[in-house]
């Protein structure tokens, strides 16, 4: 019908960034996947990073991690890189934060605080910080910090190992698709995705034990 049509056609005039879509499923070779408590590694990150070098759109948006009831929430934080955290203290108790870099070994220690207070702490470099409190070991959560922000963090079902994916609003061009877990930190194995204007590139992830990604198209 013609009216749905219209409606149709300014719901995209509508979307300004447009571009294309990744989306696919992403699947673990892991014996178990734990869903439920603290430390559950049910969290996939997945991101496309531009392969022509041109200049990526600045972070927007911000983040916040909280601490509530002895755990930082979420468990894995993605954020592009220049992105500002809001650490928040939920607990009537005092909580720490410190940051260990998974790539170089550096720590940093933004400092303790209660009940109601916050710091920011601002993330310039793309990598694994590991997040801690001193004062509280088994408190742990994963900032995951990536160049641009064409990612998707997506939870894996239990009993399948899998999660579907999709990243919006891609540019068009041609990127590697690249994906995170915090057991099976997948650090190479990148696979080539070509991102064309109104279509959708399926790419089906499989992080295994040998820590890459294979993508079956
Ligand atoms: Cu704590």
């Amino acid at each position: 019908m013609a009216t749905t049509l219209a409606l149709s056609a300014a719901g995209i005039a509508v979307s300004a960034s447009a571009g294309g879509t990744v989306a696919g499923t992403v699947s673990v070779e892991q014996a178990a996947i734990r869903t439920e408590g603290a430390k559950h590694d049910r969290d996939v990150v997945l991101s496309l990073i531009r392969k022509d070098g041109r200049s990526l759109p600045p972070a927007a948006a911000r983040a916040t991690m909280d601490q509530r009831g002895l755990v930082f929430i979420p468990h894995v934080l993605a954020i592009q890189a220049g992105t500002t955290v809001t650490f928040l203290n939920n607990d009537h108790d005092q909580h720490n934060v410190y940051f260990l870099s998974d790539e170089t070994g550096e720590t940093l220690d933004i400092g303790t605080w209660g009940y109601g207070a916050s710091v920011d702490h601002t993330f310039d470099r793309p990598g694994t910080v590991i997040t801690l409190c001193k004062l509280h070991l088994e408190m742990a959560a994963y900032i995951v910090v990536m160049d641009g922000p064409y990612f998707t963090t997506v939870q894996l079902d239990a009993d399948s190992r899998q999660a579907a994916f999709e990243i919006p609003d891609v540019p068009p061009g041609d990127y590697l698709l690249t994906a995170w877990h915090k057991k099976l930190k997948q650090k190479g194995g990148q696979a080539e995705v070509t991102v064309t204007e109104g279509a959708t590139t399926m790419a089906d992830v499989v992080v295994t034990k040998a820590r890459y990604a294979r993508v079956q198209r």
